[in-house]
């Protein structure tokens, strides 16, 4: 794997430095850093005078410097000082032969400094002389938990709180669409204890990261424009800020009715203001999500809704907006459209990498369509994650790194670096099952992503020359080569990382990941024996290629079974598609022509006797095989059949088959199934039975050429069945 460095902007040697030295990498990158010639040992003692910096800083501090005193201490000196029009986050931190100096625009920024510094000094033996200058190009950032579907857990967001600390993301907006204390019917409520006491502890932990925990209230399906209903919502906000929250929104989205209002809503959201937040004098700036919250659903005509808010809400509230459609690029032009509108800049709501439109994906792929340009155009950019909370970190990464340094900020880079951050112990595997699994396929909101990009020259060019006849060994080794690594790192990811709640949370797409490399891997064998006029071999890799298949359509069918989108996808828009493609041609050259014939004659030399099914429950059925007979073994158990499910037997080359006697036990039995036959497992004849209630006999088959004999199940539904009976009379031929 090509392993990119982060190339450092600032990362100036001085005339003596040591060139030898790796370039120091932080993330996000800071905006200014020279490194000078010497350092510091980590064996050094360091020295915090007592009281003067806050506990956090202090317990941060002490992971990666002793603080114990001891011998020779260097001081670590911390101050904080607010310089004019610098922003919360802003910090300047100097390593040199004096010692550690943090100056800070906030107790903020001087976490930020501690942060850099933990990153300067995690798994290395010394600090290096250094000065960094750094503050945020987006004063707020961070994530809107703000997806229809299961809420994330309170373990998922303690660590996502601690991941955005880490990140210097300093905005963790709450508002899950299914949390019926955030929406209706129980905006106006109190939230039980259970639920009190854990967004207490979340705040609490937000504190700790300094974040601001950003509580949202969704009251537009049911409000009513009246001071009871206005009330209501200062009410709440006040139990909410008896909780410790200090950061509020209102949300208008997905709403309809005479919530819609917009003079309304700046009316509601300007009392807010004035009753509460002024008041408080400890509540960061109000948050508003507007009905018409993207260009493709709001009214251009001039003096309507957009303009409303612009000219009456109070400036210091805050306008969010998902671009120009619901999931969108975030453009500069499509900024300043709005920004005109509402008469500030909008606070940016990236629907990215949300999947609840798309449920059977996972987005896990770079973030990109974010313009590096639009940075004065937006007071905040907040991404909207998935209902898995572990697998959004990939693209969380992208958005801290893009909103903390946006004109150093580069999509690919960051993904390739967030590998390594947020899988440490398998960045490879990680980043080759992100790689392919990044489009949400076609969708309502037409979104798009790209997928598997560097394997796209070898498909294309390999599936090309397939159907002309050849094709290059290097691009089916590259290919080949690909998916075993799929398979492997299905492996890797739940053997080597550290992060349980990760791989629970991908764990059917691990599965799915793991059969598409089988399939691959065997397709790419198929070729080759074909290539090879290995035609015996060809038609197992290509029975295995279908068993694969339909392991995963199997498994499509029976995990992640939510009512939108159910199922579990994988290299949907790149390496599945290039499966079946192969497949398909090689199937079709194996059955034109001459090959048949070869691969016939070739196929009678071996084969054993085998089971023959794609019915997960049914694959380890036994056979009872007898001098006159092939038979499965009975089950105990209902046998479902998937749409398309099937089961039956291969027989040897050297056997013919005479009668099926069969005991299915399912009174509808040929309303749904049938019982079919082929000579080569491609090809298949309807059988035609004597049948009543699931039991009877089949025995018009062609006994010189049938060796597959199967049950099916041919309609559109799971149909249930026993298995009592599947005996087949077999002579030699
Ligand atoms: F408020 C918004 F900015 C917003 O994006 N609202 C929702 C959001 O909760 C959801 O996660 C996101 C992605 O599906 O899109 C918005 O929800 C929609 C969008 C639609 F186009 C709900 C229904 C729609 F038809």
């Amino acid at each position: 794997f090509k392993r990119r460095l982060i190339p450092i902007v600032l990362c100036v040697l001085t005339k003596a430095a040591t060139a030898q030295e790796l370039p120091v990498v932080i993330y996000p990158q800071p905006h200014q850093m020279v490194t000078e010639t010497g350092s510091i040992s980590l064996e050094q003692a360091f020295y915090v005078k007592p009281g003067s910096v806050k506990p956090e800083l202090q317990s941060l501090l002490s992971t990666v410097l002793k603080l114990d005193g001891g011998k020779n201490v260097l001081p670590v000196k911390v101050q904080i000082n607010k310089s004019a029009g610098q922003r919360s986050g802003a910090y300047e931190l100097a390593i040199n032969k004096t010692g550690i100096q943090i100056t800070a625009a906030d107790d903020r920024g001087a976490f930020y400094a501690a942060q850099t510094l933990v990153q300067l000094a995690n798994g290395k033996v010394k600090l290096p002389f250094i000065k960094v200058i750094d503050y945020p190009d987006v004063p707020f950032r961070g994530t809107v938990e703000g997806f229809y579907g299961d809420p994330w857990t309170q373990q998922d967001r303690v660590a996502q709180l601690r991941f955005y600390g880490q990140l210097k993301l300093n905005t963790y907006i709450y508002g899950p669409k299914d949390d019926p204390y955030h929406s209706s019917p129980n905006w106006r409520l109190h939230y039980p204890e259970k639920e009190e006491a854990d967004i207490k502890l979340l705040v609490q932990e937000a504190k700790k990261n300094y974040v601001d925990f950003v509580w949202a209230i969704h009251p537009g399906k049911d409000i009513k424009w009246n001071l009871e209903d206005s009330t209501a919502v200062l009410k709440k906000f006040e139990m909410m800020y008896g909780l410790g929250v200090r950061s509020f929104a209102v949300f208008f989205d997905d709403i309809s009715g005479v919530g819609t209002d917009a003079a309304k809503q700046a009316g509601l959201l300007n009392y807010i203001q004035y009753q509460f937040v002024n008041k408080k004098k400890d509540v960061t700036p109000l948050i508003m999500c507007p009905t018409e919250y993207n260009k493709g659903w709001s009214d251009p005509k001039p003096g309507t809704y957009l303009d409303i808010l612009g000219e009456k809400l109070d400036p210091a509230i805050h306008i969010m907006w998902t671009g120009n459609t619901v999931v969108a690029d975030i453009t500069k032009e499509g900024l300043e459209w709005v920004n005109k509108r509402i008469r500030r800049p909008a606070f940016v709501w990236w629907n990215f990498p949300v999947s609840d439109y798309v449920r059977d994906h996972l987005l896990m792929g770079p973030s990109y369509g974010i313009d590096i340009d639009a940075q004065n155009e937006m007071s905040g950019f907040v991404s909207n994650p998935m209902d898995k909370a572990e697998p959004s970190k990939t693209a969380i990464f992208g958005v801290a790194l893009y909103t903390w340094n946006m004109k150093s900020y580069q999509p690919e880079q960051a993904w390739l670096a967030s590998h390594r951050y947020i899988m440490p112990e398998a960045p490879e595997a990680f980043q080759l099952f992100n790689a392919h699994n990044s489009d949400p396929g076609p969708n309502g909101h037409r979104y798009r992503r790209t997928e598997s990009v560097e394997m796209i020259p070898y498909t294309t060019a390999f599936l090309k020359s397939l159907k002309e006849g050849g094709y290059a060994a290097a691009d089916a080794q590259r290919l080949k080569a690909e998916f075993e690594a799929m398979i492997a790192a299905s492996k890797d990811i739940p053997l080597k990382s550290q992060n349980k709640r990760l791989v629970e949370q991908i764990t059917p797409w691990l599965a799915q990941f793991y059969l598409l490399g089988k399939a691959g891997v065997a397709v790419m064998d198929l070729a080759d024996d074909w290539n090879k006029k290995s035609y015996v071999s060809a038609w197992d890799k290509y029975l295995a290629t279908e068993r694969y298949l339909d392991s995963m359509t199997e498994l499509d069918q029976k995990m992640n079974l939510n009512p939108y989108q159910p199922g579990v996808k994988t290299g949907s828009l790149v390496m599945l598609p290039f499966v079946k493609e192969v497949l398909l041609t090689v199937g079709q050259q194996m059955t034109a022509g001459k090959g048949l014939a070869a691969a016939g004659t070739a196929v009678q030399s071996s084969d054993q006797t085998a089971l023959y099914t794609n019915n997960a429950k049914l694959k380890s059925q036994p056979l009872q095989i007898g001098n006159q007979s092939v038979a499965l073994s009975p089950a105990l158990e209902t046998i479902t059949l998937n749409a398309g499910d099937y089961f039956g037997v291969r027989l040897h080359p050297n056997l013919k088959p005479k009668t099926l006697q069969f005991n299915l036990e399912s009174a509808t039995l040929t309303n749904w199934g049938g019982f079919e036959s082929s000579a080569d497992g491609l090809n298949w004849v309807v059988l035609p039975v004597e049948e009543k209630k699931g039991k009877g006999l089949a025995t018009a088959f062609d006994a010189t050429k049938d060796r597959y004999i199967r049950f099916r199940n041919k309609s559109e539904k799971a149909q249930n069945l026993y298995l009592k009976m599947f005996k087949l009379e077999v002579g030699t031929k």
